[in-house]
């Protein structure tokens, strides 16, 4: 498994970033910090120039592990689960740009808030769908993956478990949605972790990392080499990507998180 951290630029309104600046500062930093990818969190893709971050992807040798796109929802309000079929649409625009950006660089989306707040119903359910389905399609052409995440009830109504993400993918029916499992709200929702991950198998397609609080591992109690034992179980070989607080700095949050895996890795091997 290799790590990655999340990084936005200084504008985003979310508060679990342990990096935020200028895509040049970040890259800088994540390289030094000896992380193997970068998150990138973009709230439109047109506020950024996808050539520069391929630049920088290349001169500091990191992968782009997912382009995150909640904040299209938490600036934006858009969403899949909107009674209005207009803001369906954008949202369903934004997101197919989204993976026009993760072409350029290589990488994969995620689904999170942008599936919106409001409790599960069979009509969220079915628009929902039907926006996640036109998005998977296009994605599917270049080869794509969309990166479902639960995200605990104090955020959102809607897909909460690792159980309603793979409900929902009944409906959706398409094989490159994929699960994001995020430690931090599986502590809050899920009552087993582990056996979480051994059920979601092979459908795991990218992981979040933070500590109970939502610090970094090793900062609460969060059994992170079980874990990740559990993750190797399950076959999982892609990346854990720190979103988390920048606490107590950025640098300290980072640096603990690494030493904190790369010792788990040790032992596992
Ligand atoms: C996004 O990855 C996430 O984990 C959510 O908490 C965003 O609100
Ligand atoms: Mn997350």
């Amino acid at each position: 498994m290799k790590l990655s951290t999340a990084v936005s630029t200084p504008d985003a309104q979310f508060s679990a970033f342990a990096l935020k600046g200028g895509f040049d500062d970040t890259f800088a930093m994540a390289h030094g910090l000896g992380l193997d990818g970068v998150e990138i969190h973009v709230r439109d893709p047109r506020d950024v120039d996808a050539q520069q971050i391929k630049s920088l992807k290349e001169k500091y040798q990191l992968e782009i592990t997912a382009i995150g796109t909640g904040r299209a929802f938490g600036e934006d309000g858009l969403s899949f689960s909107d009674s209005d079929a207009g803001v369906r649409k954008a949202a369903v625009a934004r997101i197919k740009s989204h993976v026009d950006l993760a072409e350029i660089l290589e990488s994969h989306i995620i689904i999170g808030l942008v599936l919106g707040k409001n409790p599960r119903t069979p009509e969220i359910e079915a628009n929902a769908s039907a926006c996640m389905q036109q998005c998977a399609d296009y994605a599917a052409d270049k080869s794509i993956d969309l990166f479902v995440e639960p995200i605990n009830r104090y955020e959102t109504g809607f897909i909460i478990t690792a159980d309603d993400c793979l409900s929902f993918f009944e409906k959706v029916d398409r094989p490159n949605c994929k699960v994001l499992l995020d430690t931090f709200h599986m502590n809050i929702e899920e009552a087993d972790i582990c056996a979480t991950i051994k059920k979601v198998g092979a459908r795991i397609g990218h992981v979040h990392v933070a500590d109970s609080n939502r610090w970094y591992p090793g900062a609460g109690h969060l059994d992170f080499e079980g874990i990740v034992r559990a993750l190797h179980s399950a076959g999982y070989n892609g990346f854990l990507s720190a979103e988390m607080f920048p606490n107590p700095d950025p640098e300290t949050a980072l640096c603990s998180m690494v030493s904190h895996m790369r010792a788990i890795f040790g032992k596992i091997g």
